[in-house]
């Protein structure tokens, strides 16, 4: 018996810095009803899915962006989400900035069962951009100034997915290009791995040329052999389009086991892809040549937690040897 999941990435379409949290949970409903009517069961939305990508916008007093952030989970503004995953029995990962009542600042993402319960939580590990204004930049990129860093790990657990067991992790953006993130939940046999992105279409950091075709094929090519290196199912759902002029490139995908494709957004806007998942496609590559138990050589690994940063190589000699 294959055990079947229906799984689906809800991309949205930008949202505007002036639009209130109704607007995107409007849209998100939406999406969870169009997902419902075609069998769905698991959505996932984007990261930072309840506002614009804020950390583009530069603050002096981190306090004047707490509108930003989420201080309840769910809120008044947010429980028609929890409602809807309810109504139609369909679970969903929400990514969204946390504010703590102690006054710390995540960003996070939460996988939802459809009672409302939160299954759960990740905080975002890999913070890409800077802390301070960085006037070399195009745009802004401020993540490090306005979350810490993630203190959770890279949790995976057990749980219900529509009507299988699953074995879920999350990570969030960045993340996907970093393989130590995706080993740390395929140790722990992950079988779905949720992500929710907001990827510019352009490289902002304006210190050297890269294609604009490659800002996609780097995003596709980190989450396929990631899903292919630890024998899981990949749903990559993207913020796309034109946010206040800054534009995302969207390009949300589904991707199996063997890496490959299932399903590819086409637009920049709202759209729903899914794809038919058999979980038990994990069982070939963990079996098999991503036998970790078997394969795996940690003794020759040391510089993978003891060293952060590159170190050049010592440099040959002629008569060395
Ligand atoms: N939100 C992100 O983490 N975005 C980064 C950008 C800055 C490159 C990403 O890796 O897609």
């Amino acid at each position: 018996m294959p055990r079947l999941v229906t799984l689906a990435a809800a991309q949205l379409g930008p949202i505007q810095k002036a639009e209130g949290r109704d607007v995107a949970v409007g849209r998100m409903v939406r999406l969870m009803e169009r997902a419902h009517k075609r069998g769905v069961e698991v959505v996932v939305f984007p990261e930072l899915a309840l506002t614009t990508f804020f950390p583009r916008w530069y603050e002096e007093d981190i306090s004047r962006a707490d509108h930003w952030y989420e201080h309840a989970m769910p809120s008044n503004e947010t429980a028609p989400l929890f409602e809807a995953a309810r109504k139609y029995g369909i679970g969903f990962h929400l990514g969204y900035a946390e504010k703590t009542p102690d006054g710390h600042r995540y960003n996070t993402a939460i996988y939802v069962h459809p009672s409302g319960e939160v299954v759960l939580k990740y905080r975002k590990v890999h913070l890409p951009g800077h802390r301070d204004f960085d006037p070399i930049r195009k745009v802004q990129h401020l993540e490090k100034r306005y979350f810490e860093v993630g203190n959770l790990g890279f949790p995976v657990i057990r749980a219900p997915v529509g009507g299988q067991e699953a074995n879920i992790g999350m990570m969030i953006c960045n993340d996907r290009r970093w393989p130590e993130a995706w080993r740390e939940m395929g140790l722990q046999q992950v079988e779905i791995v949720m992500l929710g992105y907001n990827t510019p279409s352009l490289n902002m950091d304006n210190r050297g040329f890269e294609a604009h075709h490659l800002r996609v094929e780097h995003s596709h090519l980190s989450i396929r052999s990631g899903c292919y290196q630890n024998a899981c199912f990949g749903v990559a759902t993207a913020k796309g389009g034109t946010e206040d002029g800054h534009e995302l490139f969207g390009h949300s995908i589904i991707v199996n086991p063997q890496g490959e494709i299932m399903a590819q957004a086409t637009s920049w806007g709202d759209e729903l892809i899914t794809a038919d998942c058999d979980l038990d496609d994990c069982n070939l590559g963990r079996t098999t040549i991503f036998n970790f138990a078997a394969h795996r050589r940690t003794e020759a690994y040391q510089r993978i937690t003891t060293q952060t940063g590159s170190e050049a190589p010592p440099v040959w000699k002629p008569g060395q040897g």
